[in-house]
């Protein structure tokens, strides 16, 4: 049983630039996690690149996601499994892109003891982004804005995919089907989150831009994030008027 152990998991497409540096330094910065890549069968050979020059390391894995739908949300739910079923304590998402700096990886898991999901978060107090530009910066922040306008979500970083969650968080997002893609998939991870009464708490992170490599955010992605706030707000009184059913049920 890996009682107080924690599972570090990083979704990755076409990483094969990043990933070596970004293994190496996730093992070395957190001694008492495993770092599991989830990889969508990556056309530049990030998996067999990665599992060839890791061959030696017990505390590292590759999950090759090959013949299923492509999808970072897709990716990040086998994840969840893998490390229910691995009977690891907690879990670590992060970018390969060294957007999420490793070093702070001991404080969320530090901050986990005390909250079922910890968020990475740049609008926090302490908080930031260096070096990227405008037009990203300013589409997260109205983002941001947008989410919690909509959804009243008080959650300053809802779309940072740098996150810890609980084993009992990870139990609950997989029994609710959290079915988003991209930030849609986060914004959707963090309300429900929310919503189950889980406690969530942010702790800064200074976010930069990706080293190597492409981003792989597109219209799609864009589109869908608009959408997402609105369905779980018109899907909030089904819910409540679900909850409200089942209390009566057992009350008579
Ligand atoms: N497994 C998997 N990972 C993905 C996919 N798309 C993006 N990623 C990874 O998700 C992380 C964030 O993607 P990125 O392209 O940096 O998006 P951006 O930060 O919004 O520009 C990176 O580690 C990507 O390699 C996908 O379809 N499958
Ligand atoms: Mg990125």
């Amino acid at each position: 049983m890996n009682t107080d152990r924690t599972l570090i998991v990083v979704p990755t497409y076409n990483e094969r630039d990043n990933v070596p540096g970004l293994v190496a330094e996730l093992l070395e910065v957190a001694p008492g996690a495993d770092v599991c890549l989830l990889d969508d069968d990556s056309p530049d050979g990030t998996a067999e690149q990665a599992a060839g020059l890791f061959a030696g390391e017990a505390r590292f894995s590759v999950l090759r996601r090959t013949g299923l739908a492509r999808g970072y949300g897709r990716s990040l739910l086998d994840g969840y499994r893998r490390a229910l079923e691995g009977g690891y304590a907690r879990l670590v998402q992060l970018d390969a892109d060294f957007s999420h700096d490793p070093a702070r990886v001991p404080a969320l898991i530090e901050a986990s003891r005390g909250a079922d999901v910890v968020i990475g978060s740049r609008y926090c107090e302490g908080g930031g982004v260096e070096n990227w530009p405008l037009r990203r910066r300013a589409l997260s922040r109205f983002a941001n804005a947008y989410v919690c306008r909509i959804t009243g979500l008080r959650v300053r970083d809802t779309t940072s995919g740098f996150r810890c969650y609980t084993r009992r968080a990870l139990a609950r997002l997989l029994e609710r089907r959290v079915a988003g893609e991209g930030y849609a998939f986060l914004v959707e991870a963090a309300y429900r989150a929310h919503r189950e009464g889980l406690t969530v708490s942010e702790v800064p992170i200074t976010f930069t831009d990706r080293r190597e490599g492409q981003s792989k955010m597109s219209r799609k992605v864009i589109l869908e994030s608009v959408l997402m706030p609105w369905r779980l707000r018109l899907a909030r009184g089904k819910d409540e008027g679900g909850r409200v059913d089942e209390r009566m049920k057992a009350e008579g």
